[in-house]
């Protein structure tokens, strides 16, 4: 249906998105992970990409965050988790899990939802076709017992991107030409709980969150000098940052240079949706479940900044720690 319209649109001239667009066919498989966190070691579960699963495109290692998936606007993404590759996993009523497309319009049937209905946890194929406008960046998830699973490292990140008339990839974050950019990163904020990571089933623990630990990219990056994430730009060049909060927490970005100084950066993007006009910010929030597609400018001298998230409680948002990335250029 939706391709017979785009193919309308282009006809009538319309400015209608590449025909050119994909069908991508992943599988992923759960797996179980150990990290070492200042020091100490905590068990999470990750997705994987497993190709065709057992006896199929080999099994992959889980980690955490999951595989970084691209697809283009317009494209059809089928999403499978492997029925065979499943463990670990709790007992029921929390048995199983499933991969939610966080903010993507599909049906329920698609939304990895155990208690909506049609929702299997014990292997499924998510079907998305991202329309044209709806570029951006989103998490998917496990939905199974979310307050654990979550915890556990069940997340990643699916990034939609522009078409050109060829279908390769265009390097902007849609097809406004504004939004060109040389360098992206991507930023899975998480926290971590390691009460949450044992505990099982109703368990008390899960009635409050204390968060230990506290990652980008599944790294703690708690100095400047050993940052979570890394980039090698180039002077004068864009970097795109794209922020999910897979976090249980209230966080803050900001970009700072060595001395300190606040680097404004420009939002084009929030929660999948263009903003109607970019904005120029020194700071933005994060919430749990928030995205952000955003792009800094980076001078015309070489320099190393700092792009960093302040992670904060949610009850009064006082600080708990921040994380560092890194741009050298
Ligand atoms: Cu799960």
């Amino acid at each position: 249906m939706k391709k017979s319209i785009y193919l309308l649109l282009s006809l009538l001239g319309l400015g209608a998105p590449s025909l050119q667009a994909a069908t991508i066919n992943k599988t992923y498989c759960v797996g179980s992970i150990n990290k070492t966190l200042s020091g100490a070691s905590v068990t999470f579960w990750g997705y994987s990409d497993c190709g065709g699963g057992m006896g199929g495109g080999g099994m992959g290692s889980a980690t955490v965050p999951g595989p970084v998936l691209e697809i283009g606007a317009g494209d059809t993404l089928n999403l499978g988790l492997n029925i065979n590759m499943m463990t670990p996993q709790e007992t029921a009523p929390y048995n199983g899990h499933t991969i939610h497309l966080h903010g993507a319009d599909v049906q329920s049937m698609e939304d990895g939802v155990p208690e909506t209905n049609g929702n299997a946890v014990n292997g499924d194929t998510y079907t998305w076709s991202p329309l044209a406008g709806h570029e951006g960046s989103y998490p998917y998830h496990c939905h199974v017992h979310t307050v654990k699973h979550l915890e556990m490292g069940m997340y990643g990140a699916i990034i939609v991107r522009p078409r050109d008339a060829t279908g390769n990839f265009l390097n902007r974050l849609n097809q406004n030409t504004a939004t060109a950019y040389d360098y992206s990163q991507v930023y899975v904020l998480s926290t971590v709980d390691p009460a949450y990571h044992t505990a099982k089933g109703d368990s008390t623990v899960f009635a409050d969150y204390n968060p230990k630990y506290f990652l980008i990219g599944g790294k703690e990056g708690k100095t400047a000098s050993a940052p979570a994430l890394t980039l090698a730009a180039a002077k004068s060049k864009k970097v795109a940052f794209r922020l999910i909060g897979m976090h249980s927490t209230n966080s803050t970005f900001q970009i700072k240079d060595s001395a300190g100084n606040i680097k404004p950066f420009t939002l084009y993007i929030r929660d999948g949706r263009a903003l109607p006009t970019a904005k120029v910010l020194n700071s933005l929030d994060i919430s749990p479940g928030q995205r952000a597609d955003l792009i800094v400018s980076l001078p015309t001298t070489t320099g190393t900044w700092y792009p960093q998230v302040t992670y904060k409680k949610l009850r009064d948002n006082s600080p708990y720690a921040i994380v560092y990335g890194k741009m050298t250029f």
